[in-house]
């Protein structure tokens, strides 16, 4: 028995809390069941591990260069105000939870585990659910299941006093959310990466597919029945002086240095010199330049990294829905979407959302709310990057830019609210990603105000989402993950008989 748990917290702790070694992971277990031979299956899962390690570098290099700029406004203005990022919301759980409900948070690996199964089960029986889409992104899976602990608690005190009946509250609701909300991705993500087979286990899914939908209603062809040109951020041709920006790195870099330039003036070089980010002996504006371009720099790494390890994860992963979790593909982090579609929509979308991060800000300090927010990087960028590419492809640099700058609205006072509300803004910080500013703080109020029923209905709703999209194209459903070219035709075919 100590051996077999011995095992389990080994899985636990190195495999499926870090993200690389999930990824290497099912990429080894997928090319075994292929019964590829045994120095491919080696080759590959290396690939797969430094694949997703050179993505966390880079990934790791932009949060940890850019955080401190951004939550340096806070320090700056003496604010006392909610940070929203996932690793600030993280330490508000390990800090408040003991105080304000009496409950540790030692149960969050089990719970964690148990809610693993209930996604697996939702996609082996997926004939039946509809749920296409196996969540393989750890450390997003930790800083979730530490939120949703708290806003259930809040939501349903009542479960305070019942351990097994908290832990299935628990798991159901986030095992359902991480399926159903990664398969809302799949078509997002099939038509943007052109059937690469993936889909995104991320903090936005809810968002990449409502960026998806309100992209192509309202800027774009609205499903085919609109005639229109869309101006994709790629395909603007930009004359003169301007043409520079149509290069990635180019434009990252100019307004990378504009932005944050502002932000690091405003804040002011005492406060670096402090946080012994740079030396009183440095020039300031060259330190403010060399730091901004470096988000080019870690954007380049991340990119690589994507390129190395998808192919081989959605490649081994044919192996695991042949024989164990049939249709399904891995939902992978958000960052992995950025190595497709136009480049620059990644920086448009993250401007455009900063922009309106904010506006809502100043709305918040100007209206006396009692929560003030700060925006923290990973929020602002990853969630607002990403609903920016996928806005993009649908319709166009306008959507691309208007579509996150409301995001970035939404996000803002979505957080205000909950993280007011359940009490986490007074222990500093909160989750903050899109899904959690939206979808969770109404699964909390339902279930605050009608308690089991609410659960019931939150549950409910949930599974019937897939069942929906389902039904709204029941031959092309399941071909979309199995065969892309098969489901472009059948695209093609459904055209011509309509
Ligand atoms: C998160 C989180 C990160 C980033 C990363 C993006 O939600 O905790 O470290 O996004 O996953 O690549």
């Amino acid at each position: 028995m100590s051996i077999l748990f011995g095992i389990w917290s080994f899985f636990a702790t190195y495999v499926l809390q870090k993200a690389p070694y999930m990824v290497g992971f099912l990429t080894l277990l997928g090319y075994c069941l292929m019964g590829k031979k045994w120095y491919d299956t080696l080759a590959g899962t290396l690939k797969a591990i430094i694949g997703m390690l050179i993505l966390n570098a880079g990934s790791g290099g932009l949060v940890s260069t850019f955080r401190p700029i951004l939550t340096g406004l806070k320090d700056r203005f003496n604010l006392t105000a909610c940070v929203i990022d996932p690793y600030y919301g993280q330490n508000a759980v390990t800090a408040g939870v003991e105080e304000v409900f009496g409950k540790g948070f030692s149960q969050a690996m089990t719970l964690l585990l148990i809610a693993f199964i209930v996604n697996i089960l939702l996609v082996r029986f997926n004939r039946i659910t509809k749920c296409r889409t196996l969540f393989t992104t750890g450390h997003v899976q930790v800083q979730q299941a530490a939120t949703a602990y708290w806003l259930i608690m809040f939501a349903l005190p009542q479960l305070l006093n019942n351990n097994v009946a908290m832990m299935v509250v628990m798991a159901v609701i986030l095992g359902a959310y991480w399926a159903v909300g990664s398969n809302l991705t799949v078509k997002p993500m099939q038509e943007l990466s052109e059937g690469a087979g993936f889909a995104i286990a991320h903090q936005q899914m809810f968002g990449i597919r409502l960026s998806y939908f309100l992209a192509d209603k309202i800027f774009g062809t609205n499903g085919g029945k609109r005639k229109k040109e869309i101006n994709k951020v790629g395909e603007i041709e930009l004359p003169g002086f301007f043409s520079i920006f149509n290069e990635n790195m180019v434009c990252t870099a100019i307004l990378m240095t504009v932005f944050f330039g502002i932000i690091m003036a405003i804040i002011g070089k005492p406060y670096f010199v402090e946080a012994g980010a740079t030396k009183e002996t440095e020039n300031f504006v060259f330190y403010c330049f060399n730091t901004s371009l470096n988000f080019a720099v870690y954007l380049a790494i991340l990119q690589l990294g994507v390129r190395t390890f998808v192919t081989e994860l959605t490649a081994s992963f044919q192996g695991i829905a042949d024989k164990l979790l049939p249709s399904s593909i891995p939902g992978v982090d958000c960052a992995v979407c950025f190595g497709f579609g136009d480049a620059n929509a990644v920086t448009f979308g993250f401007l455009a959302g900063l922009t309106g991060q904010i506006l809502a800000i100043i709305l918040l300090i100007v209206m006396h709310s009692p929560t003030i927010i700060i925006c923290g990087f990973v929020p602002v960028f990853f969630d607002n990057a990403t609903m920016g590419l996928v806005a993009n492809e649908k319709g166009g640099l306008k959507a691309c830019l208007a579509i996150p700058f409301v995001a970035g609205l939404v996000e803002v006072f979505g957080a205000a609210f909950i993280a007011g509300w359940v009490g986490m803004a007074n222990y500093g910080g909160y989750l903050g990603m899109f899904d959690w500013d939206t979808v969770w703080p109404l699964f909390t109020v339902v279930m605050r105000y009608l308690g089991y029923a609410g659960v019931a209905i939150v549950v409910v709703v949930l599974l019937a989402i897939p069942q929906i999209e389902y039904r709204m194209d029941p031959e092309g459903y399941f071909l979309i993950t199995e065969d892309y070219d098969a489901y472009l035709e059948h695209l093609e075919a459904k055209k011509a008989k309509a």
